[in-house]
């Protein structure tokens, strides 16, 4: 494991222009939340306070659900797809001008590492307004109905995981389908999505289109239960996710729910076992493990594990841990102290119910929320560990040994986000991919997103989805 080390962050923060404070986007302008509150955002690397943001009380959502029912009325439910268009094509091409200090903010924010952020999240954010842009004036060939019609007010609320991304996967559909909405950001993760309001306004979106209200879980339970909320569109925990079903329950709410994972990731023995192993390393540590769809289960075939788990430790002992502004980190912060308190007494847990836990040597930082690359082995399924979503860069490793006993421990799980299948044989992954109860099977990759696939759960893990096509269904009703 490489030792921590303040190396200079070559992607300088001071690319970021970040005020003290910052108001709720509300009809095209930045205000001041009616109670005065604020809360403070954390860079989780450095424990520094990056600013105060507003909190939103429900006049503020309130106020914000009324302009986005105005701009629906006045301007862009009846604005020509064409028109639409247009202003998302611009948004697109403006998160690209502003790629470098988006990704900046995003790893300040969230602690991610620069590399991702750069390299993932923002080109998939700018990706994504861009394909939904090209959907807004042919919504007629989406094979939902002849004259589909928008919703009208989105009400969305996103996790703190991949931040803007979550925004994008949210809004760009809706705006393209001819909805406006309130979108609220996690506590913890604010920034980027204020930065895409000034993002808006560059645009000239017209006012009450886009509307941001930060703040709290209390905030976002303002936002789903507002009674002229038509859409709810909701990322984050399952039990949360079900809170927010049972209380839309008999009113005209539409809901989608993109909720939790705990993932499969299936290595056969004829795969080729160093991508097998690069497809591991990416599936639990990529963001720190902070992601829905991670490959937290590892399954392998008994035949080819000693060597797949000696060819996996080998290689988590070059992961570099440390600061997510320096280019050569591989492994972040995690991003707030409740989710490092989470991940540590689960990982204590395992221990306790007999797992074996390994890491490979390493400093952390003393300052920052910080957690090692760290693998189980001796996983049982009653484990905690195996049947609870970590949310953190946790692996638990089990065996198999024939593909009917892989697709049931895979199985096994109330979640059902996704998977990954590796193996040389085609007809192995088709035959897999048809009894893997997951909204996403990856076959020898994982972890890979694209605007154009779609992409949510069965079983606990949510419905509806995101992505393609069937990610404006959401956003439009039939006639
Ligand atoms: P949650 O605690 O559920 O928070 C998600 C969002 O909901 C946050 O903005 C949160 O605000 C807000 N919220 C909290 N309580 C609420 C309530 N009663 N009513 C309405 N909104 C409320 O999840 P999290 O810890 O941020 O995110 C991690 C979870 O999200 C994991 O389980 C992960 O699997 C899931 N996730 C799923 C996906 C997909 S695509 N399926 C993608 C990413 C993450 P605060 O931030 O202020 O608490």
């Amino acid at each position: 494991m490489g030792k921590f080390e303040y190396a200079p962050a070559p992607e300088s923060r001071s690319i970021v222009d970040l005020r003290s404070s910052y108001g709720l986007f509300v009809d095209g302008e930045f205000v001041e939340p009616k109670d005065g509150r604020m809360f403070k955002t954390v860079s989780p690397s450095s424990e520094e306070v990056l600013a105060e943001v507003a909190e939103a009380g429900p006049q503020d959502v309130d106020r914000a659900v009324a302009a986005a029912r105005t701009a629906f009325k006045k301007t862009w439910g009846s604005m020509p797809g064409r028109d639409r268009a247009k202003y998302l094509y611009r948004i697109a091409r403006i998160i690209q001008e502003r790629g470098r200090e988006l990704a900046v903010l995003e790893s300040l924010d969230n602690g991610k590492p620069i590399r991702e952020a750069r390299d993932v999240d923002i080109p998939l954010v700018a990706a994504h307004f861009f394909y939904y842009a090209g959907w807004a004036d042919k919504l007629e060939y989406a094979g939902f109905g002849a004259d589909p019609k928008p919703h009208g007010v989105a009400g969305q609320v996103i996790p703190w995981n991949f931040p803007m991304l979550m925004l994008a996967w949210k809004i760009a559909p809706a705006l393209a389908a001819g909805n406006t909405v309130v979108l609220k950001p996690a506590e913890t993760t604010p920034l980027t999505a204020l930065a895409f309001a000034e993002i808006c306004q560059q645009a000239d979106l017209p006012p009450g289109v886009v509307n941001i209200v930060t703040g709290a879980g209390a905030t976002g339970q303002a936002l789903v239960t507002h009674a002229d909320v038509d859409k709810i569109a909701f990322t984050g925990s399952t039990d949360v996710g079900k809170a927010i079903a049972r209380s839309v329950a008999g009113t005209k709410k539409r809901v989608t729910l993109e909720l939790g994972g705990k993932a499969a990731n299936i290595v056969f023995e004829d795969a080729p076992i160093d991508q097998a192993v690069e497809g591991i390393v990416n599936g639990i540590f990529f963001n720190q493990g902070h992601v829905c769809c991670a490959g937290s289960r590892l399954l392998v075939q008994e035949s080819v594990y000693e060597e797949v788990l000696a060819s996996l430790k080998r290689r988590m002992g070059t992961l570099n841990v440390g600061d997510p502004l320096d280019k050569n980190t591989d492994i972040g912060a995690i991003n707030s102290p409740q989710q490092l308190a989470k991940i540590r007494m689960l990982s204590d847990v395992g221990e306790q119910e007999g797992a074996e836990r390994w890491s490979a040597p390493c400093d952390l930082p003393e300052r920052g929320y910080w957690f090692p690359p760290t693998i189980f082995t001796g996983v049982s399924q009653a484990h905690r560990i195996a049947r609870e979503e970590i949310f953190g860069p946790v692996l638990s490793i089990l065996t198999f040994r024939t593909p009917a006993e892989a697709i049931e421990k895979a199985n096994n799980t109330p979640f059902g986000l996704s998977a990954g299948v590796w193996t040389e044989k085609g007809s192995r992954i088709l035959w897999m991919a048809d009894k893997l109860r997951a909204g996403v099977v990856w076959a020898n990759t994982f972890n890979r997103f694209d605007p154009t696939s779609p992409f949510g759960g069965y079983k606990e893990s949510g419905y509806g989805r995101e992505g393609g096509r069937h990610g404006l269904e959401a956003y439009l009703a039939k006639h």
